[in-house]
Formats: C-alpha cells, structure tokens, sequence
C-alpha cells in the first residue's frame, strides 16, 4: 500500500494500518490511502470483515488543519466516509489516542466502533471555528441522541471512552488487548452474529424527539448572544439531522460548513492554534535534553509566588517556599492554603487531593533550604538590587545543574545575569497573574542562557500544563510591552474625554473578557508604577506622557488589592464600580492640560487600541523580541484576554487591512509622533502585499 496506510491479511480479517504521525491528521495522502486500501480490502477474496486502526500515538486527531483555507484535493473526508459506510463487509474501527473530529467521524461511518479503555472520542471542531464537516453532525445524534451529540460538539470536550460507550457512541471497551478485541469483534460481524448497519440508517438517538427538540431549543436559547456563529450552526445541523432524510442533512451540514470555513471566527482560531504549537516548539528542544526538574523553590510568597508555587503543587512537583522571615513565610503557606479551600469549597478540587497537593508544600526562612532544589524561580518585588541579591544568595545555596529563574516583568534579565555565579543557569519565567490560572508563559532567553536551560523551561511549561512563548530581553517583554502601547492610546483618550468604563465596554464588547483598566487594576498599578519611576530620566520629552496612572498612584489607588484605582471595590468585590474620584481626577487633568473633552465611539476606541497594538507588535518582531507575529498574538491571548476568536492583535490586523491599520496610525502620528509612527516593518509588509501572518513561517 502506501507508506502512511498499509494493508494486511490476518485470518479472514482485513486490517488497514494508518501510520501518519504524529497524530494521523487526516490529511490527502492518508485519506486517499483509506480509500485504496478500502478497496483492496473489499476485493480481498479473503477478508471477511475489515479492521480499521491506527499506529502511534492515536487514531485521527482530525482532518489535517495545516489543509484548510487551500483548494480541498479529492477524496474528501465526507467522501471517505461514505466509502467506509456503503462497504459491503463489517467495517470495525479500532480507536485508541485521542480520536477528535473528523478521526471520530471515520469511526462513526464504520460499522461498529470499539475503543482502548483509555482511549478519548470527541467532536472539538467549534474550537476552531467549525463543524464537524465529514458527517458528523448527521451520525452522531442518531446514535446517541440530540442532547448528547450537542453536549460533544458544543464543549468541545473529548468524552472517555466508557462514557461514549454508555451513551451509544461505541460498541465496546476493549480492557486490555484493543487490537485482538477488535479481530474478535470483526470476526463475530462476519460470521452474521451482528447484523450489518450503516449508522445512517440507525434510529436510537431519534427515540424520543420532543426530548431531541428540546435539546435544540436549549442551546439555541443559550447560544443566542454569542458573537461566533459556528455553535448556532453546530444546532441547526444536529436539527436537521431529526428533520432531514440522511443525504439531505449531509448536504445541509456541508453548506455549513463551507460558510464557517471562510468566516474570519474561524481563520483566527485556526491561526491561533497552529500559533500556539509554533511557540512551543524551540529548536534548543532538538539541540538539548531538558535537565530533569523534581523539586523546585520559590522565593517570595506574594500574589505572584504563591501563584506560582500553587502551579508547581499542582502539577505534582514538591515545592520549597522561600521567605525572608518566619512570619512572612506563614502568610505565604496561608496564602496557599486559601487558594486551595477555595478551589475545593467550589468542587473543582476535593478536599483529599487538596490535602495532597498541600503536603508536598514545604518552606523556609532562608535560602539555605533551597539545597536540593533543581529549580528557583525568584518572585520577589520588581527592584533590581533585591532581585539580584536573592539570585546571588539563590545561586550560592544551590547545586551546580539548578537553574534560576527570574519572574521578572520588566528588568534586564542580562543584567540580573551578571549577579550569579553561573549565568547560563539563569532564565526569565514570566508568569502572569494569578500565575496558577493564566495559562501564558513568556520564556525570556538572556545573553548567555544555556540551550538545555531552554530546553527544561519548554518542557516545564508543558508539564505544568502553561502555554509558552520565548521572548528576548527588552524593557517588558512582550506582553506588557504590547499592554503598554495599549495603555498609551487607551490613556491618550482618557485624557481626551473618554473614561475607564467607556473604553473598557468598548474592549469587552470587541470580545475582551476584561479592558485594559480592568486589567492594570488586576495586577497592580504600583508596578507600572515602579517601572515609569525607573525609566522616567530615560523618557524621551517629545514623547506625550499621559500623567493620570502617576496621579493616581500617589493616592495610593493601586488598583484590586488597594480597593480603589480605576474602579472601586468594594470588600469582596472582584469587578468594580466607576470610581467618581477618577472622573473628578480626570477633569482636573484635562483642564490643567486646557483641553475641552470630546466623545469617543466606541470603535474609534477599539480601532486605536488595536492600530497601537499591532504597531508594538511589529516593532517587537523586528527588535527580535518577538520571533514571529504568531508569538505576539499567543501572548495577548493567553495573557490578556485579546478574544482568541480575533487571533491576537496581528491576525485582527491583518483582517482589518494593514492599509487601513497604517492610516489609523498615520493620522495619529501627528499628536505623538514617536508613539505613532507606522513602524518600518509595517510599510515594509504592505510594500510587498504581505500580512502580518506571512512571516510566521
Ligand atoms: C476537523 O476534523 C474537521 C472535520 O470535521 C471535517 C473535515 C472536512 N491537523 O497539540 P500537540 C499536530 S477539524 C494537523 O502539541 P498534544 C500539531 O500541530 C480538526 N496537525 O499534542 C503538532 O504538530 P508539531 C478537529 C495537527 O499531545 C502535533 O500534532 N480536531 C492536528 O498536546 C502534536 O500536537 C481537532 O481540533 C490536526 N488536526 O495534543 C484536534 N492536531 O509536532 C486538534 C494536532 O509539528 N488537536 N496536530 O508541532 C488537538 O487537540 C491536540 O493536538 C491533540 C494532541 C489532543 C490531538
């Protein structure tokens, strides 16, 4: 047969093979390979029945991503699946892995499905802005019915395969042996002790249609707001597959799934995936074995370090917390202890595995402890002095192969490396508030970091379940280097009439969970605060500095945990009101400053936040900050909430038009030129007719 399917004789069963790592996408070569073994194996005097599995990893993942947006090649999924349907002998597919989307289809046009008991099915395809398109959407509810089939494909969630058994998904759960189980089950379907059924032709999940329809009318209901039409498609089709003769809702589910295809919801999300796996993958992986991490300290047990040591617990990892005092250390431990009860008084945890977690939780006074730890991450206040002196104290009381690492949110992490005795140890983990729940982690590569020191803090980020991107060193990294951009146009209105409440609604209603004020009152106004501090002697004058952040800090509203900054909070209360002192402070500002304050729609709001964004992003893509556009977006996605259904302020530029993005900066250029100014990468793209996203490799 071919290299990625092949095809064998075992007994009377005929077995096709998909070999196609690493995770068997369902790309051409593969689906047209099916279909020639499908043939085979049906000319094939001596099969009876046909086994379809998977070597590897696991069974189909999915239709190939990397595929779509290009003209689709013959055979089809849908094809396939037909083919796999109408065959005139029992067709039994074999799933172990992770068998998502169209992998999951082919099973559901099989015969009979049987399934390793660790094995997962799922139909995750809203994810990236789709449906399931290769007859998913018509085979699923008719075995398992409406509320269940809806359940999969709106979650997302992959379903664990006795579960998929017990609401008609699967035939069978193999126990130990998937691959003799599955002969076992072909040979009973040959030898007419099951009888043949196309799935098309199954009725169960149509047992009880006023439950199917209610189903329907649930999830429209819910779904009635949502700015994404891909979940409103997934509920018409399951409703046409009760509606509709089985060809008709194919047809149906096809259309759909054209139109979704080339909506922008659906490109952006598909950029951000592939995005997400491009940062992951870092070429010090292939040069460099990750050191082996069993025991990690953190210094500092603040909002940040007792994040970051929840992370670590939580992950299995026993964590060393360090403090400067006993007392200190006792807040930390109980800060822990906090995040935990909370978790457990909401179910998200119970209270045993809480108790687990907590006694691998251990803490000390002094650095001393810190003696078989393989790696610290320091967490302590932004000030370089007292970061370096915790590094250098770190880095004598650990061993030679420990690497340091620095949660550093703005300073020169080469500097920081001049202050330890074995520089190449030493790495920027930037973690983002609160560090156990955002998933983003900037993995910032100094001067003289060693390749297999980047290597651990890649394979880390993946054991402890965060998404990372590498940045260089450069004032803020990427993250906050794009959130202050995004804090200078947002400020710039604030100070032209708009308040805090008007441009957060502006960002909310743009998909944003949380505006940028919402965001700085989040993490603490001190700490830009500090940072503004240290760089003002550096401030270029003609730059136009927008005063009211530093107004408001030497008030002491530092945002969340001061109970006043943009917002008020009151005790206990997480999302703000508007803060009448700010509107006061702001109408001070705009007077001394003699300027008459003017209305701002709400998308002149988002179109300058996102022109500054992009703009910052380009320059740190050609700073080398950033590796790639595709890295700027995973960062604001992760970390700041940018709607992953735009894809990061470089994909929502790239749909705006980069043309139309340089003019909205070039009629701001001329308030605040430094700041606004097309940066060269920019008209250097749009000179060639690239986007953003044609430099993501
Ligand atoms: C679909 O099926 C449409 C149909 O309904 C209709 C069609 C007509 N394609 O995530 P990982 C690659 S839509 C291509 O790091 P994990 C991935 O890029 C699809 N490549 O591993 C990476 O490559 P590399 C519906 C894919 O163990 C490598 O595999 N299916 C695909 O953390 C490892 O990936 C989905 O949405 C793909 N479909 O997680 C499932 N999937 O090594 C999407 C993965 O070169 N996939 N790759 O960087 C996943 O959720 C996870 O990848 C999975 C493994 C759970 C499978």
């Amino acid at each position: 047969m071919t290299d990625i399917v092949g095809y064998d004789l075992d007994g009377d069963i005929g077995i096709i093979t998909l070999d196609n790592p690493p995770v068997n996408a369902l790309g051409h070569e593969l689906r047209a390979g099916i279909v020639a073994a499908l043939d085979t194996a049906l000319a094939d005097k001596g099969a009876e029945a046909i086994v379809i599995r998977a070597a590897g990893r696991t069974f189909p993942a999915g239709a190939d991503i990397r595929e779509f947006g290009r003209p689709p090649q013959d055979p089809w999924l849908p094809e396939v699946c037909n083919r796999i349907e109408a065959a005139t002998k029992p067709v039994v597919a074999a799933l172990h892995g992770t068998a998502l989307g169209g992998g999951f289809e082919l099973a559901l046009a099989a015969h009979f499905r049987i399934a390793a008991a660790d094995a997962v099915v799922g139909l995750p395809e809203v994810k990236l802005g789709l449906l399931p398109g290769a007859g998913g959407t018509q085979r699923a509810p008719r075995l398992c019915g409406g509320r269940h089939a809806l359940d999969l494909m709106l979650s997302a969630r992959p379903v664990p395969a006795r579960k998929a058994l017990e609401i008609g998904l699967l035939d069978e759960v193999a126990e130990d042996d998937l691959y003799h189980a599955a002969l076992a089950l072909a040979r009973k379907a040959a030898n007419g002790g099951l009888p043949p059924r196309p799935t098309r032709e199954r009725r169960r999940g149509f047992a009880d249609p006023v439950a199917y329809e209610q189903a329907v009318r649930e999830w429209r209901e819910k779904l009635a707001n949502s700015p994404l039409p891909a979940p409103g498609r997934i509920v018409d089709c399951v409703e046409a597959a009760l509606l509709l003769p089985f060809e008709a809702g194919l047809e149906f589910e096809r259309a759909a799934f054209e139109e979704l295809m080339n909506s922008p919801q659906s490109a952006a999300l598909r950029h951000v995936f592939l995005a997400e796996r491009r940062a992951a993958k870092q070429p010090e992986l292939k040069q460099a074995e990750p050191r082996p991490i069993n025991r990690v300290g953190v210094i500092g047990s603040g909002l940040m370090g007792s994040g970051i040591a929840v992370t670590m617990l939580d992950a299995g990892l026993p964590v060393t917390l360090i403090e400067r005092d006993q007392e200190s250390l006792q807040a930390g431990i109980s800060r822990i202890e906090t995040i935990y009860a909370r978790a457990a008084a909401r179910g998200r945890l119970d209270e045993q595995e809480a108790g687990l977690r907590l006694a691998r939780l251990s803490g000390a006074p002094d650095p001393g402890a810190l003696g078989d730890a393989d790696l610290v991450i320091e967490a302590v206040p932004e000030d370089m002095e007292m970061k370096k002196a915790v590094l250098a104290a770190a880095g004598r009381a650990t061993r030679p192969g420990t690497i340091l690492a620095t949660n550093t949110s703005y300073l020169d992490v080469n500097a920081l490396q001049v202050s330890v005795p074995r520089p190449e140890n030493l790495i920027g983990l930037h973690f983002f508030s609160p560090a156990h729940v955002m998933k983003l982690l900037e993995i910032v590569v100094a001067r003289q970091t060693a390749p297999d020191v980047v290597a651990t803090a890649f394979a880390l980020a993946r054991r402890i379940g965060k998404v990372p991107v590498r940045a260089g060193v450069g004032d803020g990294f990427i993250g906050n280097r794009v959130l202050t951009a995004w804090r200078q146009a947002a400020d710039e209105m604030l100070e032209e009439g708009a308040t805090p409440c008007q441009i957060d609604a502006a960002m909310r209603e743009f998909g944003f969970r949380l505006g940028p004020y919402q965001v700085l009152d989040l993490a603490g106004l001190d700490i830009s605060w500090a940072r503004r501090k240290r760089l003002a002697s550096t401030r270029d004058p003609e730059e136009r500095y927008v005063e009211i952040g530093d107004m408001m800090c030497e008030l002491g509203w530092f945002g969340q945990k001061a109970g006043k900054g943009y917002y008020l909070y009151d005790s206990g209360d997480r999302r703000g009101r508007e803060n009448p002192d700010m509107l006061a402070l702001l109408d001070e500002l705009r007077a001394a400053r003699g300027i008459s304050p003017r209305h701002f729609p709400a998308d002149e709001i988002r179109n300058r936040c996102l022109a500054a964004m992009a703009n910052q992003g380009a320059r740190l893509v050609e700073e080398e900050i950033a590796r790639c556009p595709g890295d700027v977006d995973v960062v604001m996605v992760h970390g700041f909430g940018f709607p992953r259904w735009r894809g990061g302020p470089m994909q929502a530029a790239d749909a705006w038009g980069l043309l139309q993005v340089r003019k909205q900066l070039q009629e701001m250029a001329e308030g605040n030129p430094k700041f606004w100014t097309p940066a060269p990468l920019l008209n250097e793209l749009i000179k060639n007719g690239m986007k953003f996203a044609s430099l993501n490799g």
